[in-house]
C-alpha cells in the first residue's frame, strides 16, 4: 500500500482513506495489544499514522474524537473533573497466607451450599484501576477509581494510550458499557524510559506504578500519550446482556478488541487457588509487569449474586498478595565485598527487615556511582527491594527522613582484603583490587587461572585441589605453588603419594615457560592470550614491558588506553612485583620468545606432548611451536603426531585407538636438529 500525496487528495478520495486508514490501524492495535501477535513492524505502524495525521491536517473536518490519531494528545486542562461512578467501584478483601484463602473458599462454599466452586483466577497487577465508558461502542469516559463513589475525568490521557480501543470491534455489545481494569507500565518500557531520563539528565520515574499513576495525572495528555502505558480488563460495571460468568465474560470483552490478561485461568476448588498463585509466583519475575499478587473470583454470576457484598467489597472474590517486595529500614553502614574477580562492590549493612518472605540485613549498593545517582548516605532510611531470588537491593532513599548526621560514602583506596589499591577505570562503573596475585578474595579463581592449559599447563591442580590449598592456607599467592611439599599436599583429602608426584613433577615441568604464557597466567585484566603474545613478542622481556610508558605499551598492535593501563597498573602495584620476584626465587625462568620469521615445516600439524620427557615439556612444546606446530593437550583423530615419553598413559591408548602416529623423544629431538633445532 502505497501513501496518499495528501496534499493532492480530493475530499472524497481522502475520506475514504481516512476511514480505511482508521480500520487499519485499529486492525495493527488490536493485533498487537489483544492478540499479542502484532501484525506489522513499528515503522509501518508509525508510516500509516503519520499518513493519518498528514490527511487529518489537511481535512479537519475528518479528525474525528475516536481516530488513532488522538492518541497523541489534546490541549492541556486545568484540572481533571470529578465523576460519580454509576456503580460503585469496590476494592478486594486481601488474604496474606494459604490458611486465609481456604477460610475464603469455606466461606463461599457455606454460603452457595456447594462441595467444591469454580474460580476465575488472574493476575494482579501493580497499577491503577480506571473504568471505560463505552456509549454504542465509543469510548466516551475514563474514570479513575478515587474513592469508589467518585473518581477523576481522565479521558483525554487515557485516549493517548494505544492498547485501549477508542471504538469497539465485532458487534452485539450493549449500548452501555463500562468496562473496568488497570492501567499499568510494562518493565520494558519503564527501563526504557528511565534510561533515556538518565541520559537525558531527567529524574527518573521511581517505579511502574508510580510511572503508571503519575502519566494518567497529567494536564497534558501530549506528556501521557509519550509514556509508555498499557491496559488489562478485569470486570465491568454491569453484567446486563453479557455471558454468564467472569471467564467468559472477559472472552467476550476480547471479542470486542479490549486487552484481558493472557494469564487468566479457570480453577476448580481450594486446590485450583492454591496451584494458580504458586504458579504465578514462581512466574512473577518473568512476566512483562508487576504484579503484586493474585485475585480469585467465584466464577458463576448467579453466585457471586448470592454471595454479594460486604463493606465495599465483594464477598465472591479475593487477592492472594505477595509478600511485599519492598520495605523501610536504616542504612547501619557500607562496606565494600570484593569478587572473585577483584570487582569491588558496596553493600549496604541493615536494620534488620522483613521483605520478600525474608529477613534482610544485608543489601547491594551495585557501585560507586548508583550510590552517588540514589544518594545513599550512611545513617539513610531507605527502601529495600527484594524480587524473587534476586539480590536484595537498596532501592531508594527516604530523603525527608534523612537524619543530621547522615554520612556519604567513600570508596576505600585500599583492598580491604589485600591492602592492595582500589583502581576504576573511567569508563567503567566497578573499582577493583589490583592485588590480583595475592588477594585472598581472588585466589583460587586467579591460581586456577595461572595453573590452566593456555596458561602454566599445570597439569592435575583441579578446581577442588585448588580450594584446598587455599583454603587449608597452603598457598598465599601463586609463587607458592613453586614451594609446594609432598608431605603438605599429602594432608589434603583424596591426595595419594602417586598423585602428590605427579601434581610436583607437573609443577616443576612449568617452570621454564614461554614468556606469552607467563604473562597471560599473571592474569591481567584484559591482556589474554592474543594480547599476551603480542606484548611477549614486543617487548620480549618482563623488565622491558615493566619499564613501558603508556605510548610504548600503545604501539603494541591489540593495546589501546584501557590495556595499556591495565598492564601499568598490575606492574605498579607492589604485591604483584613481591610475586614476581618470588616467582623468580622459586627458580621460574620464562624463555624469551622464538624469533617467528624462520621456516614453519610443521604449520598446520597439530602435536601433543605425553609422559615423562628429558626436558620440561613446556620447552619441548616451544621448539615444536617454533617449527609451526600447534600443541594441544589431549588426542583425537586431527591429532598428527603424539610424542610419548617415559609412563605414557592413556593418551597412547587413545593415540593407538585412533591410529595416529606416535613417536619417541629420540624422533622429536632427529627432527629438531634436522631443522637446526635443539632444546
Ligand atoms: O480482578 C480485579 C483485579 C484488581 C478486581 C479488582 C482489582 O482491584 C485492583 N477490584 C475489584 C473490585 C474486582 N476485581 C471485582
Amino acid at each position: 500500500m502505497k501513501p496518499t500525496d495528501s496534499a493532492g487528495a480530493d475530499p472524497v478520495q481522502a475520506a475514504a482513506r481516512v476511514r480505511a486508514l482508521h480500520e487499519l490501524l485499529s486492525r495493527y492495535d488490536h493485533h498487537y495489544y489483544v492478540l499479542d501477535e502484532p501484525l506489522v513492524p513499528d515503522v509501518e505502524y508509525d508510516r500509516r499514522m503519520r499518513e493519518l495525521q498528514a490527511l487529518e491536517a489537511a481535512f479537519p473536518e475528518l479528525r474525528t474524537s475516536d481516530s488513532p490519531s488522538q492518541r497523541v494528545g489534546g490541549a492541556a486542562l486545568d484540572g481533571f473533573e470529578e465523576v460519580r461512578h454509576r456503580v460503585p467501584m469496590l476494592s478486594l478483601a486481601n488474604a496474606f497466607s494459604d490458611e486465609e484463602v481456604r477460610e475464603f473458599d469455606q466461606r463461599v462454599r457455606k454460603g452457595l451450599e456447594q462441595t467444591r466452586v469454580r474460580y476465575s483466577a488472574e493476575p494482579k497487577l501493580d497499577g491503577v484501576a480506571i473504568a471505560l465508558t463505552y456509549e454504542q461502542g465509543e469510548l466516551v469516559q475514563a474514570a479513575t477509581r478515587g474513592d469508589g463513589q467518585r473518581g477523576e475525568n481522565v479521558t483525554a490521557n487515557v485516549k493517548t494510550i494505544a492498547a485501549i480501543p477508542l471504538r469497539l470491534r465485532g458487534a452485539g455489545w450493549p449500548p452501555l458499557l463500562e468496562v473496568r481494569g488497570e492501567i499499568y507500565m510494562p518493565l520494558a518500557g519503564f527501563e526504557a524510559w528511565n534510561a533515556a531520563a538518565e541520559e537525558k539528565g531527567d529524574k527518573p520515574l521511581v517505579n511502574p506504578r508510580n510511572g503508571a499513576a503519575g502519566s494518567l495525572r497529567q494536564l497534558d495528555s501530549k506528556i501521557t500519550a509519550r509514556r509508555p502505558l498499557a491496559f488489562y480488563a478485569y470486570s465491568v460495571a454491569s453484567t446486563e446482556g453479557l455471558p454468564d460468568g467472569q471467564g467468559a465474560i472477559l472472552e467476550q470483552l476480547k471479542q470486542w478488541g479490549i486487552p484481558v490478561n493472557p494469564e487468566v485461568r479457570s480453577v476448580q476448588g481450594v486446590q485450583g487457588l492454591q496451584d494458580y498463585f504458586e504458579r504465578l509466583q514462581g512466574k512473577r519475575d518473568t512476566l512483562p509487569y508487576d504484579i503484586d499478587g493474585v485475585v480469585f473470583k467465584v466464577d458463576a454470576l448467579g453466585d457471586q449474586a448470592l454471595l454479594g457484598s460486604v463493606s465495599r467489597a465483594p464477598r465472591w472474590a479475593l487477592a492472594q498478595k505477595f509478600p511485599a517486595q519492598e520495605e523501610m529500614t536504616q542504612l547501619r553502614a557500607i562496606d565494600v565485598q570484593v569478587g572473585r574477580t577483584g570487582a569491588i562492590t558496596p553493600v549496604a549493612r541493615l536494620e534488620p527487615v522483613f521483605v520478600g518472605g525474608v529477613t534482610v540485613t544485608n543489601a547491594t549498593l551495585h557501585n560507586e556511582d548508583e550510590i552517588r545517582r540514589k544518594d545513599v548516605r550512611i545513617g539513610d532510611w531507605v527502601v529495600v527491594r527484594r524480587a524473587g531470588d534476586v539480590i536484595p537491593e537498596v532501592a531508594r532513599v527516604l530523603k525527608e527522613r534523612r537524619p543530621p548526621h547522615a554520612q556519604p560514602f567513600l570508596m576505600p583506596t585500599a583492598c580491604p582484603v589485600c591492602g592492595s589499591a582500589v583502581e576504576r577505570n573511567a569508563d567503567e562503573a566497578v573499582a577493583r583490587c589490583t592485588g590480583g596475585l595475592v588477594c585472598a578474595a581472588q585466589l583460587a579463581q586467579r591460581i586456577q587461572h595461572f595453573a590452566s592449559r593456555q596458561a602454566m599447563d599445570i597439569e592435575g591442580l583441579g578446581e577442588k585441589l585448588v580450594a584446598q590449598l587455599v583454603e587449608r592456607q597452603l598457598i598465599s599467592s601463586v609463587a607458592d605453588l613453586y614451594t609446594l611439599s609432598a608431605e603438605s599436599l599429602l594432608t589434603l583429602e583424596r591426595m595419594g603419594e602417586k598423585s602428590a608426584r605427579n601434581l610436583l613433577a607437573a609443577i616443576d615441568d612449568s617452570k621454564t615457560p614461554e614468556f606469552a604464557r607467563l604473562l597471560f597466567a599473571l592474569g591481567i585484566r584484559e591482556v589474554g592470550v592474543v594480547t599476551a603474545k603480542q606484548l611477549a613478542n614486543h617487548f620480549r622481556s618482563m623488565e622491558a614491558l615493566q619499564s613501558a610508558d603508556c605510548e610504548a605499551l600503545e604501539a603494541v598492535d591489540d593495546v589501546g588506553p584501557v590495556v595499556a593501563q591495565h598492564v601499568q597498573a598490575f606492574f605498579r602495584e607492589p604485591h604483584n612485583q613481591h610475586v614476581l620476584e618470588a616467582l623468580a626465587a622459586a627458580g621460574l625462568r620464562y624463555q624469551a620468545p622464538e624469533c617467528l620469521d624462520g621456516p614453519q615445516p610443521l604449520a598446520g600439524q597439530i602435536w601433543v606432548l605425553t609422559g615423562a620427557l628429558s626436558v620440561p615439556r613446556s620447552q619441548a612444546r616451544q621448539a615444536l611451536e617454533a617449527l609451526g606446530a600447534k600443541v594441544t593437550g589431549s588426542v583425537s583423530g586431527k591429532t598428527t603426531v603424539l610424542v610419548a615419553g617415559e609412563a605414557a598413559g592413556s593418551k597412547l591408548t587413545k593415540a593407538e585407538k585412533l591410529g595416529v602416529e606416535v613417536w619417541d623423544e629420540d624422533a622429536l629431538r632427529a627432527l629438531l636438529r634436522e631443522h637446526g633445532k635443539s632444546w
